[in-house]
Formats: structure tokens, sequence, C-alpha cells
């Protein structure tokens, strides 16, 4: 049998050979495949290595890829079901068109390409192009990336681009090009293992990154010390040295009170700060201008924890630092990854083995979809659509004149509030659910119905899509070929393991055909599959600060895996940013930020006076749309929850397992309470995998940073009530 697990071959090394080894009916189960391929899961910025099982073009199931280097034949629950998607009945198989009265009906492919193409003509010439907005996602590979930035500018003719990273990725982004002038995580998960602290800011690692846990361990097993910082004790939290249970929204005032500490107590690198960064008086002064019974106030974190903090990076000779949406989900997510980098390089501990930082990628490809040009404000490469050097660039590369591009687009949640005030018309969406990941769900329902025409690219019909006019049935991950970059930094490769079923059609032939008949064909035709969007993706990114130039897709393959930056084909990638502290800012230096604490955007108050947080549960991904089609998932985790401290619940006669009502300005939900000690008793968390009215975005607030533009899901300010039953 092909692709035996390297379990037993170790086996076989202790033991010796047996010839039985493989049991009857081979490794694949009951049903034997017809063939064995090797791929990535399509959930998690993990993106694991996983081999899935083929039969009568369809995924019957899966196999672990144990020599993967990065998970080693380890999967999360996702990954162990993720196969299920292909065959389910819900499968969208025809292109459709809602019908009133009628509903959803089955059309053919020329009746939704020429309707959604008559329908952008006539919006864009009856309210100029930006009128026409298109929103994209990254669970699409970076080929599918490369091509929706290309097609939304030179073939729709519109700047209003965006995608869904922007509810994710982009603090982290903005934050380190303030601090390093390039955005990725400094390091390959490796130096975790050979870290002496690590601290974990805001990251649930055990349920949305599970995989990093494994590395963590292997860091505990050495000795290494762990700091959380998370409103809930969090599966990891529970085995940490040091849990800081922060008042949601309030980091940026803990980073400054850690900062002091360090500053106090003589634990900065006054060498590294000299030498290799710039910024630091500015932000010294700032976070002595706060003492730590204010930062604690604020914060609601104890003196003597914070000092304890403090000391433990402090002490350590080399650490990680990690943080994801719990702090950078926030108006002041990009003040919040600053001042973690500012710990960072506080003590200089960065470049070398087991010292590290990095954003934790959320998405399956958040790390490679936020560098190739679909974001409104950027071109590939990670470059600057407003810069005229970038732009030339990039017409160089697409064969189109400066005027012919576009510039700087909208954000997705600005594109959503210029829907609902009637300045954008039209929209095409592919892999984007926003009426269940927006905030303030009813504002975003109430935009949707306003569009004069909405086209759908999907697989399945998301909640988004109940309100298309068209929606056209597009590829899952495992139907088309192409790369995926991991939240290392590794590019990798997706490989196609069956076709797409029905009439339905890869993402990229759908794309490659709107292109033509929009009548830019000539900047579309030359694309004959995956390999070639990637080659031109490889030009189009040389001398940009995301460089994949060097990067083919053999070498993928051979190498299982090559980080970018990888400027030239002979170059070996660059797993471990900076070794030589040559940082890509202006000055060549790494910057300190000075941040000055701002409170978030809602207080609480005598009406609304609990602070509500939002999340994720192991078992579901996003919007749900794919996991809640998932049986054994469901199971694990049918409906969302409030989960409620004993003493609050108390306070307001709530018991485990009842059903509450929580309600803040914008909406309202009725959910079971989930009574638990492992969260603050002035805050409740809901996860948000769910729509309709079970959706924990009925209640967030539509306010960004400022810088970003993330939406801060996490913290809103609710009432609660005891309820009687569910809603109907
Ligand atoms: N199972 C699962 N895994 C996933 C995903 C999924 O949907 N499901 N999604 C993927 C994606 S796209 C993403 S972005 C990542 C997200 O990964 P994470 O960011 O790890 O997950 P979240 O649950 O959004 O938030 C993390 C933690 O932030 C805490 N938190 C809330 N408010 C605050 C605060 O103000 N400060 C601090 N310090 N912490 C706070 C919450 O209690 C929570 O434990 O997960 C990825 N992996
Ligand atoms: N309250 C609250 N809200 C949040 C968050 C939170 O923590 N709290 N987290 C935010 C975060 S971090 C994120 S990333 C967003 C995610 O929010 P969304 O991006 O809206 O969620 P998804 O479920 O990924 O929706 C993507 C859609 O793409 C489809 N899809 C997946 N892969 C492909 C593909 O290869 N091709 C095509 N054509 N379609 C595909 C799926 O079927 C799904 O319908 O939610 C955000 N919203
Ligand atoms: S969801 Fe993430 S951790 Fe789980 S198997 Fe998939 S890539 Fe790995
Ligand atoms: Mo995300």
């Amino acid at each position: 049998m092909a692709n035996p697990p390297v379990a037993v071959e170790l086996l076989n090394e202790q033991f010796g050979p047996h010839p039985a080894h493989v049991p009857p009916g081979g490794w694949v189960g009951r049903a034997q495949p017809e063939k064995i391929i090797k791929t990535h899961c399509c959930f998690c910025g993990m993106q694991c290595g996983i081999q899935l099982k083929v039969s009568k073009n369809q995924v019957i199931g899966f196999e672990p890829w144990e020599e993967f280097p990065f998970n080693r034949g380890k999967l999360c629950p996702k990954g162990v079901k993720r196969y299920l998607q292909g065959g389910h009945p819900d499968r969208l198989l025809t292109p459709m068109k809602r019908v009133e009265g009628q509903g959803f009906v089955p059309i053919s492919w020329e009746e939704a390409f020429e309707t959604t193409v008559r329908e952008i003509k006539r919006i864009q010439a009856q309210y100029g192009p930006d009128s026409f907005a298109m929103l994209s996602g990254v669970s699409l590979t970076n080929e599918k990336s490369y091509l929706i930035g290309k097609f939304a500018r030179l073939a729709l003719k519109t700047a209003n681009l965006d995608y869904n990273g922007r509810l994710c990725m982009v603090s982290a982004g903005a934050g380190n090009k303030k601090a390093f002038g390039l955005d990725r995580a400094s390091n390959s998960w490796d130096d975790i293992v050979h870290a002496e602290v690590i601290l974990l800011a805001g990251t649930n690692v055990a349920e949305c990154s599970p995989i990093t846990t494994d590395y963590i361990w292997r860091a505990r097993d050495r000795g290494a010390k762990l700091i959380v910082i998370d409103p809930r004790v969090t599966p990891i939290a529970r085995t940490c040295d040091l849990h800081l249970p922060v008042k949601p929204g309030t980091d940026s005032a803990l980073l400054l009170g850690i900062l002091r500490v360090l500053i106090e107590e003589g634990f900065t690198n006054e060498a590294f700060i000299a030498e290799h960064t710039s910024g630091w008086e500015d932000t010294k002064a700032a976070a002595l201008a706060m003492s730590l019974e204010e930062v604690s106030r604020i914060s609601g974190v104890r003196v003597e924890d914070i000092q304890k903090a403090g000391r433990m990076w402090g002490e350590a000779k080399t650490s990680f630092l990690m943080h994801a949406r719990g702090i950078e989900h926030s108006t002041k997510g990009v003040d919040n990854v600053v001042s973690c980098i500012n710990l960072v390089l506080a003590t200089g501990r960065i470049g070398k083995k087991g010292c590290g930082y990095g954003t934790i990628t959320g998405q399956g490809n958040g790390q490679g979809g936020r560098e190739h040009g679909h974001k409104c404000d950027q071109l590939p490469g990670n470059r600057d659509i407003s810069n005229p050097d970038h732009r030339a660039y990039i017409c160089s590369v697409w064969g189109c004149t400066d005027e012919e591009l576009p510039g700087k687009g909208h954000t997705a949640p600005e594109i959503m509030e210029m829907i609902h005030a009637g300045e954008i018309k039209g929209l095409l969406s592919i892999c984007f659910n926003p009426l269940v990941s927006l905030p303030d769900s009813n504002f975003t329902a109430e935009a949707l119905g306003k569009l004069e025409h909405y086209t759908a690219i999907d697989f399945f019909l998301n909640e988004t899509a109940y309100h298309a006019d068209v929606v056209m049935a597009g590829s899952l991950h495992e139907e088309e070929e192409g790369t995926s970059t991991s939240a290392e930094g590794r590019v990798i490769k997706i490989n196609k393991v069956v076709d797409p079923p029905g009439e339905a059609r890869t993402d990229t032939s759908i794309i490659l055909e709107l292109a033509k008949r929009l009548g830019a064909g000539k900047f579309f035709d030359h694309f004959t599959d995956s390999e070639s969007i990637f080659n031109e993706l490889r030009v189009a990114s040389k001398g940009g600060t995301a460089d994949y130039f060097g990067i083919t897709y053999q070498r993928i393959v051979d190498e299982m895996g090559v980080f970018w930056p990888c400027p030239e084909e002979g170059h070996p990638g660059t797993p471990r940013l900076w070794e030589d502290y040559k940082f890509k800012t202006n000055d060549g230096k790494a910057h300190f930020n000075a941040v000055t604490y701002r409170p978030p955007a809602e207080e609480v108050d005598d009406e609304y006076p609990i602070v509500l947080t939002t999340g994720r549960v192991v078992s579901h991904y996003l919007s749900g749309t794919q996991t809640r089609r998932i049986g054994g998932l469901v199971d694990l985790c049918p409906d969302p929850y409030v989960e409620i401290h004993p003493t609050l619940a108390e306070k307001y006669g709530i018991v485990n397992d009842q059903w509450m009502r929580v309600e803040s300005r914008r909406g309202h939900v009725v959910l079971k309470a989930k009574v638990v000690s492992t969260i603050r008793p002035d805050t409740v968390f809901i996860p948000y995998h769910w729509p309709g009215k079970k959706a924990a975005n009925n209640l967030t607030n539509r306010a960004y940073d400022p810088v970003s533009g993330i939406p801060e899901f996490k913290r809103a300010c609710v009432r609660i009530a005891p309820a009687s039953g569910p809603e109907q």
C-alpha cells in the first residue's frame, strides 16, 4: 500500500518488520481508494498536511501525513472531518437565481454569466465604476487571491475590492509593518520549542490553532514558563504559570504596565535598543507615564501579577510572544500589536534561536491572502496601491496603464456601510459570509436588502447568499490546485484531489470567464492553469516585501514548503527573519511605537452593565457554513451559548443550561447559559459561528480601529436577563 504511516516504520525499526503489518483491507479502512493524495487542511492557518483518499471522484476519507514537518500527522477535530463536505447534499451543483415566491432555481451557466455581466455593466454605466464592489476571502489560494486582485482592478474596473481578512489579520499586518516594515510571523514555529518563556496574548491556541499547542508543550517539557493574557481561563491557560485575566478591550494598558516593570527593574537590553531600534525614548516615556495602580484599575489585573509577568518575561534569556484576535479585534488593535512588539524589542529577543514573535494567522491562507493584492489598499508583493513606484511596477507586469489601474478603495465594513447608504449598488462576493461575520448583523441585513444586484460564488448557499440574485457554484479546496501560506510563512502546495461535481466549476474558471465577458480578456487569456497564475504572481511579488520570486511548485513539493521571502530560485527561503537585524523599515531599524491608552468604543453603564466578548470553539469554523454541515462537529457543539461566571449568574437568578437573553444597543439573542468559573465575573462570552437569531454579531458594535479598520468584535456592552425559552 502506498504511503504506509511512519509510525509503522518506527515499529518495524524497533521490533523488526513483520510481513503482516498491513491489516486486512490495507490501511485505508473499509472503502478501497483509487488514490491517496497529499494536500493540506482547508481550515485554519496551521495548514496541516493531510492525505485525502479518493474513490469515484469522491473524497472518501483521510490518512495522516506523518512526514509533513509542521504537524507530523496530527490533526484537530475539524481536520479529521473536513473530507465530509464534498459529498454533502447541500453542495451547490449548478448556478442558481432567486425568483420571487419560488426561492432559488437552477439556471444555465450562460444565464448566470449573462445576467451578472449585464448587471455589472448597467450599474457601472448608471452610477460609475466604483458603485460595483467585490468582496473576497482568504480560504482561497494565493493564485485565486492574486487573480481576484487583478480581476477587480482590470476587469471589474472598481477600486472597491476588499476581503474577509479585514475582520481578521489587518491589525497585525499594520502593526508588523509599523515595527518591522514587513508583515509575517518573525519565526517558524520551531523556535517556540527553544523559548524559556512564552507569552500568549488573546489567543485560545488549544481550540483555534491546535497544533501550536504541541509546540508549546514541547517547550514546557524543556522547562519553559507560560503567561496567558485572556479574560477567560482557556484550555491552554489552565496549564500556565501566570494567567492575567484582562478586562476585554484594555490590553494596551496592561502591556504598558509590563513594559514599565521591564524598565524599572532593569530588564531592558540597552545595547540592542541603541544599535537596532528607533523610537525608544518616546515609548519609554509613555510606559512610565502610567502607574501600575492605574494600569491595574483599567485592566482589572492585580499589580503583583503585572510585576510577576514583567519579571518572568524579563529574567528569561529566550522568549516567544504570540497573539491573535483577542487583542487584535479592537478599536486599538494596532496599538495592542505594537505594544506586544515593544516588549520583544525592549528585551532584544528576536532574530535568534528560541527568540521569536508572531501573530497567529487565523484563516487557512490568512498569510498569503494578505500579500497578493486583494486588500483595498494593496498590490501584489504587499505593495501599496497609492505608491507611484509600486503602481508602475505592477502596471509593467500586468501590461496596463496607470489610468487603467484604480486607486485605493474602501474596506469591507465600509463597503457594507456604503451599500446601506445607497452609494454602492452592486456586489460580487466569493468566499465571504458577511451577514454572519460582520458586526451588527441587523445593519448588514438591511444593507443587503438595498443592493440592485448581487452575485455570490460559493460551494454552499451561505446566509449572505440568500440575498443574492445569482449564485454561482464554485469549487472546494480539494477541487483545484494552488498554493497557500501557513501561519509560519511557509508556502505550501494544495493539490487537486477531485473534479468539481455536477455542473459546479472551479473558482478560477468562473473569474476568468467573467473577465473575458467584461472585455478584459487580454489581461487574462494567457492563464492556462494555476501554475501559470503562480508564475505571474512570482514576478509581480518580486522586489516587494512579500517576495515569492524564488518559489516554484517543484521546490514546494521537494522541500515540503518554502518560507518567504525567497527572492531567487537558489535562495533557501527564510524560516527565521531578522537574523541580520536589517529591518525593512525606512531607516533599517526596528521601530518602537509609543502607545497611550485609549478607552474602548463602548464603556459599561447602568443600562448595559456587562462586557460581552466573542470568539470560537474548537469544532466550528468561522461563520459555520462548512462545519455546521458536518454531523460529527455539530454533535460536539450543536448550539451557541453564553459563558457566564457563577457570581454574575447568581446575581441575575440564572442557572446552568437555562435560557437567557443578552441585549446590546444593536440587538439581542436568547441562548442557554453555560455557568463556568473560568471567565471574569464582569464579562460574558458567546461563540460566533451561528447565523440569524443565534448570531453573536446581533450584539456587536460597528466601531473600527482607525488604522487597520478591524471591527471591535472583542468588546460590546450588554444587559442580561433570564428567559423562559428560545425565540421562535
Ligand atoms: N476552531 C476554530 N479554529 C479557528 C477558527 C475557527 O473559527 N474555529 N478560525 C480561525 C481564524 S480565522 C482565526 S482569526 C483564529 C482566531 O484565533 P483566536 O484569536 O485564538 O480565537 P478567538 O476565540 O477569536 O479569541 C481568542 C481569545 O481572545 C480572548 N479575548 C477576548 N477578548 C479579549 C481581550 O480584550 N483581550 C485579550 N487579551 N483576550 C481577549 C477570548 O477569551 C479568546 O479566548 O482561529 C483560527 N482557527
Ligand atoms: N463576533 C465575531 N465576529 C467575527 C469574529 C469574531 O471573533 N467574533 N471573527 C472574525 C474573523 S477573525 C473572521 S476571519 C471572519 C470570517 O468570516 P467569513 O469569512 O465571512 O466566514 P467564512 O465562514 O469563512 O465564510 C466564507 C465563505 O466562503 C466559502 N468558502 C470557503 N472556501 C472557499 C473556496 O475555496 N471557494 C469558494 N468559492 N468559497 C469558499 C464558505 O463556504 C463560506 O460560505 O469572521 C469575523 N467575525
Ligand atoms: S483546522 Fe487547523 S489545526 Fe485543525 S487540522 Fe485543520 S489546519 Fe490543522
Ligand atoms: Mo480570522
